[in-house]
């Protein structure tokens, strides 16, 4: 059963259990499979790095952040089925999807915001994870010691709505833990 659940002082919604766990198992494979991943070099402060992730990008235009671009393509079947079945629950459109795998705990995601010119001035984004428990961790913008830690586990459902983006930035930190492989897909409407 989807449970929903709203993080407080947030514009953040939780459906937990969205993908039932033998559901995730067979999705999992199939995205392994289908998309094609790759190892992005992004720039941050004017240096390049590698990403410490594995990414792809799909969606009817292109996509840049951290000095990368990403060309418009078409999505492959797996991402089409999953995005039919969030915009059915939330009943909003997206054109776009970035697919990010962390293939253990020493692959991560930075502090940031989904706030890109592209994404419009209220971007409304829908996450979703299948595999491995990470650490999800919000921090206010103006009050910097003000963090949140997410419960987003296999299955779950990620909205975060208006304001959510200007308002705080999300990471996903390393950890010495010894954890599986975890993809996240996050949903946009690039304008
Ligand atoms: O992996 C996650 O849960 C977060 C992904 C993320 O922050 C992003 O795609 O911008």
């Amino acid at each position: 059963m989807i449970e929903k659940q709203k993080i407080p002082e947030t514009n953040i919604f939780l459906y937990r259990g969205f993908y039932s766990n033998q559901e995730t198992l067979e999705v999992m494979k199939e995205l392994k499979k289908e998309i094609e991943w790759k190892e992005v070099k992004i720039k941050l402060f004017g240096k390049e790095y590698l990403s410490p992730r594995l990414s792809a990008w799909y969606g009817e235009k292109s996509y840049k952040y951290s000095g990368y671009r990403w060309e418009q393509r078409p999505c492959p079947k797996s991402i089409i089925r999953i995005k039919k079945n969030i915009e059915k629950l939330t009943l909003l459109k997206f054109n776009g999807v970035l697919a990010n795998l962390y293939r253990s705990g020493q692959d991560s995601m930075g502090w940031h915001s989904d706030d890109e010119k592209e994404l419009g001035s209220q971007p409304i984004i829908a996450s979703i994870v299948f595999g491995a428990t990470r650490r999800f961790l919000l921090r206010d913008k103006k009050i910097k010691n003000k963090k949140k830690e997410i419960k987003f586990e296999d299955g779950d459902l990620m909205l975060m709505g208006s304001g959510v983006q200007k308002c705080w930035e999300h990471s996903i930190p390393k950890t010495a833990k010894s954890v599986g492989e975890r993809i996240n897909l996050t949903f946009r409407l690039i304008y």
